[in-house]
């Protein structure tokens, strides 16, 4: 059952804001998506999984390791990771090592209404997306001129000379006060077949609390889900910080425990009911923001964290 959306969520005295905020300068056309979508009326899981379906399914974006069209694993097939999560309590679905879909959120959003389990992975997501009417297209269809040809150097190289570490996370508060996440991935270029990221594991890719506040993480998802980052910003802005200085006290925390030398890319973005958006970084971070009340949606930086104690 898809999540009702009640001013109940609201607590006494809070404003809500409608709002959506994404991760990387890409997910601007998701934002704006977003943005349409709750002027329709749509509720918050609504927008994200049709805001993200799209920018998943386009190849161009693909290019920004991100559904169709992203960088394949190791041998040569796109496998994506997916995951959505609602405010309220137990609504949470995902899917990892996914091939063939090219809307791989709209399969996790699935998974969160009509499969008693959480987290699909593998032939277990495919038989279940199949079952839900998807038809699993040939790995050639996932792939583009450039992700081939970066597969090929990589095969030559035997070593990625990709940089990207990219992931399509999309925050969205609707006007009832519901927020929604969703992050969507082929995960790290060339990963060994199966390899699951950060990004589909609750806390670690993205979480979200039922007063209505919620974060998205990007980067090195090997290094990310040792940290549960995104539960952290979230447990932080429960206890009143402002989603910027929650993303910044757990950038902070990260650094101090790695130190210099083990430091990663991480990106962190939140948002809560109020509308009010933050983020922080390890790595020079750009995002895109919309709240109610702004014409379009807004490119946004977070420069990196310099903090180590
Ligand atoms: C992952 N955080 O799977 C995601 C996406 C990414 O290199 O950044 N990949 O690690």
């Amino acid at each position: 059952m898809a999540a009702v959306g009640t001013l109940a969520n609201q607590r006494a005295g809070d404003r809500v804001a409608m709002a959506a905020v994404g991760t990387w300068p890409f997910s601007r056309a998701a934002v704006e998506a977003a943005r349409r979508l709750m002027a329709a009326g749509n509720g918050a899981t609504d927008c994200v999984q049709e805001a993200m379906a799209e920018l998943e399914n386009d190849k161009e974006t693909g290019c920004f390791v991100v559904g169709r069209g992203g960088f394949p694993n190791k041998a040569g097939v796109v496998q994506c990771d997916a995951a959505i999560m609602e405010g309220l309590p137990g609504r949470f679905g995902a899917v990892a090592a996914l091939p063939g879909v090219g809307t791989p959120l709209t399969v996790a959003r699935m998974v969160m209404d009509k499969n008693a389990h959480n987290m699909l992975v593998g032939e277990g997501a495919v038989t279940f997306a199949k079952e839900q009417g998807f038809s699993i297209e040939d790995n050639s269809d996932m792939m583009t001129e450039a992700s081939l040809a970066a597969y090929e150097e990589f095969l030559e190289n035997r070593k990625s000379t990709s940089k990207s570490h990219d992931t399509l996370g999309l925050i969205v508060l609707d006007r009832l006060g519901n927020i929604t996440v969703g992050v969507s991935t082929s995960g790290a270029p060339f990963k060994d077949p199966g390899r699951v990221g950060d990004s589909p594991l609750p806390g670690c890719g993205l979480y979200a609390d039922n007063r209505a506040r919620a974060a998205a993480a990007t980067g090195d998802g090997d290094k990310i889900m040792c940290f549960c980052p995104c539960f952290h910003v979230v447990q932080l802005m429960k206890q009143g910080f402002s989603p910027s200085d929650a993303c910044q006290a757990v950038i902070e925390d990260i650094c101090h425990r790695v130190g210099k030398k083990g430091i990663f890319e991480i990106g962190l973005i939140a948002l809560n009911m109020k509308g009010e958006v933050g983020a922080a970084s390890t790595v020079f971070f750009q995002y895109t923001f919309w709240a109610h009340g702004m014409e379009a949606a807004e490119q946004r930086q977070s420069n990196p964290s310099t903090h180590f104690h």
